[in-house]
């Protein structure tokens, strides 16, 4: 008997931890992928630079563009003002991916570019969210690799032009805050502000991710009024969560009212967990903790089924939809950050082989009936999956993620690319292919698998990548006490001096409990997913008295004598 669970727990162990030797890549083989993935992120830059430049993004079957920032969502090209030549989103998505791979040359031709060339002072109808995270987040995060004389960057020539329009930019998001709830319009139009009989409908990442990008841009300026507004909002959002912690999918901002009560770790909710916890990095406040914590108990309780995620409604907490979509495999990478690395694994052991199943993730996949989403075959270049090996390799050094990593390399060369660029795929049971190369393949997806495979950028820095990929330092800077201007009268904040600031976002690993005790007696964190047992002396009647554990991240279960524990059932 003793044997049979030796032999299980060494058969658990080899799942979640291969053997490291049994692995091809060497660090010839890490260069030769590397270079291959440099190679797909210029054959996607110049064909954007030759084709579709300085409009927003690529279509790389016609060889043309398309100005899709102003299009997410749906709006109709026609409203656009004649003579538009877009905002270069692509260009400012590619910057500090550009950083990344060293090609500082190109990197300055670009910020020049941008710097005699950009207006954002144009009659567009933009979303907030989509405009925030990709372009002030790419200007506020180059801007930043700019001024990093670590860069090598040629010193001198960069005079801030990048800060001077992210200021510009975000100046232009304010009106869309001004509203009685604090909870900002979907969409903002450049020029005029919110717009007349605008829709006041919006969703939970619309109003609860702009934290990051919206904070770093006060915090580079010194004006506090975005990284209030984006705080404000988050807080009114955070005020209506259930009482199970959990909150819907989109809402109405002017009554503060959901609409959509169901919700998951996807589509229109994603990068609110994403940020609260982030934001907690970047600016190290408790406040931002707390949310977090709650809410990531309340999805792993709710929403969580094995190694799935499926959606439920926010007041009950039922399970309304059973679907695995390719933007859930964000949340392996951000467990990653949590420390909840076993879970992450096992999660994203899922994600990849339903990847290796279709060739590449479906963006819906229907896991009630074992099917494809009828109308949601498609595969538009997305880099959930590749972000969060990245990730998991980051934590465990487990060369069998860079096999995943060679697999989705693969995938993407032998499906996706074309003359023209790489094209995403309109379904994935025939990989027919779509004329569109979204900005976030360059900003994200080819840059999460460079990271894959080398670790040069990331050596003695600590960044956090937005929802967008793009890299914010963590400056301790950051993390002190706001001033009094920041904070609005009817908010407290007040700093503990005594408390721990903690600089890395890969060393928080706040579950497994290693950090549970610094070690000089203070608390850094309480785990993640740790669930108290209902009773103290742990004795119970059934399984629904049992926790989470603190150091595994599993559920306890009640056992034939009535306590709560880790049984292991073979
Ligand atoms: C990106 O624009 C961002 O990652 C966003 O948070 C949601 N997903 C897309 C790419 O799939």
């Amino acid at each position: 008997m003793l044997v049979y669970r030796f032999r299980t727990w060494v058969l658990l162990l080899l799942v979640i931890f291969p053997d490291p030797s049994l692995s091809h890549f060497d660090s010839a083989k890490k260069k030769q992928m590397r270079e291959k993935v440099r190679k797909m992120f210029y054959h996607a830059y110049e064909n954007y630079m030759t084709h579709a430049f300085p409009h927003d993004e690529l279509k790389p079957l016609s060889r043309s563009f398309t100005d899709s920032l102003s299009e997410l969502g749906n709006l109709k090209l026609e409203h656009l003002p004649q003579n538009y030549n877009g905002t270069a989103l692509t260009l400012i998505e590619s910057l500090s991916s550009l950083v990344i791979l060293g090609n500082c040359t190109e990197f300055e031709r670009a910020v020049l570019w941008l710097s005699e060339n950009l207006t954002f002072d144009v009659d567009a109808r933009v979303n907030l969210f989509e405009c925030n995270i990709r372009v002030l987040g790419g200007l506020v995060s180059a801007h930043i690799l700019a001024t990093d004389s670590t860069n090598r960057l040629v010193q001198g020539s960069y005079k801030n032009q990048l800060l001077v329009l992210a200021e510009d930019l975000g100046r232009r998001f304010l009106p869309a805050f001004d509203t009685p709830t604090g909870l900002p319009y979907a969409w903002i139009n450049l020029k005029y502000g919110v717009m007349k009989n605008e829709t006041t409908e919006t969703s939970t990442s619309g109003c609860g991710s702009l934290i990051l990008e919206m904070g770093a841009l006060s915090r580079l300026t010194g004006d506090p009024r975005y990284e209030s507004a984006a705080l404000r909002a988050l807080r009114k959002l955070w005020s209506m969560r259930s009482s199970l912690n959990l909150l819907g999918t989109t809402l109405d901002m002017e009554t503060g009212e959901w609409i959509e009560h169901s919700s998951g770790i996807g589509a229109g909710v994603d990068s609110f967990y994403e940020y609260l916890f982030k934001a907690h990095i970047l600016f190290g406040k408790e406040d931002f903790w707390r949310m977090f914590h709650s809410a990531y108990l309340a999805v792993q309780k709710y929403f969580r089924h094995g190694p799935w995620y499926h959606e439920a409604d926010m007041r009950t907490g039922k399970a309304t939809y059973w679907q695995l979509t390719s933007l859930q495999a964000f949340w392996p990478g951000l467990q990653v950050l949590v420390g909840d690395i076993a879970a992450a694994n096992t999660s994203h052991r899922e994600f990849v082989y339903v990847w290796k199943k279709f060739g590449v993730l479906p963006e819906r996949y229907l896991l009630d009936h074992q099917m494809l989403h009828p109308t949601e075959k498609y595969y538009p270049l997305r880099p959930e999956l590749a972000e969060s090996t990245f990730y998991l390799y980051q934590a465990t050094k487990d060369p069998w993620y860079m096999e995943v990593g060679e697999t989705i390399v693969n995938s993407l060369n032998s499906y996706t690319k074309v003359e023209g660029g790489f094209a995403s795929i309109r379904d994935v049971t025939t990989m027919q292919t779509e004329d569109h190369m979204h900005s976030f393949f360059l900003a994200e997806t080819c840059k999460y698998l460079y990271l894959l495979f080398d670790d040069s950028f990331l050596v003695d820095r600590n960044y956090i990548f937005t929802t967008e990929g793009h890299p914010l330092p963590v400056l301790s800077a950051w993390q002190d006490r706001l001033p009094e201007i920041y904070i609005p009268s009817n908010w407290t904040y007040v700093k503990d001096e005594k408390k721990t600031k903690r600089s890395s976002a890969m060393s928080l690993q706040v579950c497994p409990a290693l950090s549970l005790n610094a070690g000089h007696g203070e608390q850094l964190a309480e785990s993640a997913c740790h669930v108290p047992d209902a009773r103290s002396d742990h004795k119970c009647f059934g399984d629904e008295e049992c926790g989470v554990d603190s150091t595994s991240c599993r559920r306890r279960s009640c056992s034939m004598a009535g306590y709560c524990g880790l049984w292991l059932v073979v």
